[in-house]
């Protein structure tokens, strides 16, 4: 059995044609069924449903042999146990500090609320900015807003929903796409079964970019 994690939403949908391609198709829909566990096309693959934050846990420890996972959530992680082989190129976004329009916080002790504190605490460091780290789980918007923080760290990809709250972006601190991750232990144990579900990826990511 290979079993390969991923989450609801966005990842999902962009995910979805790739495994196509490497002829890997779940037999329901999870934005409609309520099972975790999706059976595919294939007796001996199966997909776990997952939150997008949880997908490096269950690869680490194995209860997933592969997962499908945003760099954001890799690096805030830190991703130990885990081989990366492969960059989907799919829901891509930008990490960037934000604050309100206009402000400038250079040369104060900075106040910044995200979910991503581990990320956060080493990018203020790297550049020598003392920052306070306040961990939100969302809406990190609202809080340059009414006080909270004066910055926040959170991805951006059109940039309206900083805009709709009065704020821009202002730092970026990665670029971000997803990746397929595999357990090191699975990686050996079912060498040729992950080998094949890689080399098909990489095949199905080639084609987009090309097409
Ligand atoms: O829902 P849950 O709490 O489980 O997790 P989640 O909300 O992080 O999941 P999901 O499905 O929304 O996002 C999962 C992954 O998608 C992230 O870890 C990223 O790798 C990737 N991704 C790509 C994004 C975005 N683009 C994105 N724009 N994740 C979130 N956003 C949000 C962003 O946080 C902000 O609220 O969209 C908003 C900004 O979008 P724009 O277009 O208004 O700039
Ligand atoms: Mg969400």
């Amino acid at each position: 059995m290979l079993t390969i994690a991923v989450s609801k939403g966005r990842i999902y949908q962009e995910a979805l044609p790739l495994l196509a391609a490497a002829d890997i198709e779940p037999t329901c829909d999870p934005e409609t069924s309520r099972k975790l566990i999706l059976p595919t096309n294939q007796k001996d693959v199966r997909l776990l449903i997952i939150r997008a934050t949880d997908v490096p846990t269950y690869v680490a420890c194995g209860a997933a042999d592969a997962g499908i996972a945003g760099k954001d959530v890799l690096v805030e992680h830190g991703a130990a146990g885990l081989y990366e082989p492969l960059d989907l190129g799919i829901a891509r976004c930008r990490m960037m500090t934000a604050g309100k329009v206009g402000e400038n916080w250079q040369g104060r002790r900075l106040r910044v609320a995200t979910k991503y504190v581990n990320t956060a605490r080493r990018y203020f460091a790297t550049q020598g900015i003392q920052a306070e780290i306040i961990k939100l789980y969302g809406s990190m918007e609202l809080a340059p807003l009414v006080g909270l923080a004066e910055c926040i760290v959170d991805l951006v990809d059109t940039g309206n929903t900083l805009k709709a709250n009065g704020l821009e972006p202002k730092d970026l601190i990665m670029h971000v796409s997803s990746r397929l991750v595999v357990n090191k232990a699975a990686m050996k144990m079912k060498h040729e079964r992950i080998k094949a579900l890689i080399l098909a990826l990489e095949s199905a990511v080639s084609t987009e970019v090309t097409t």
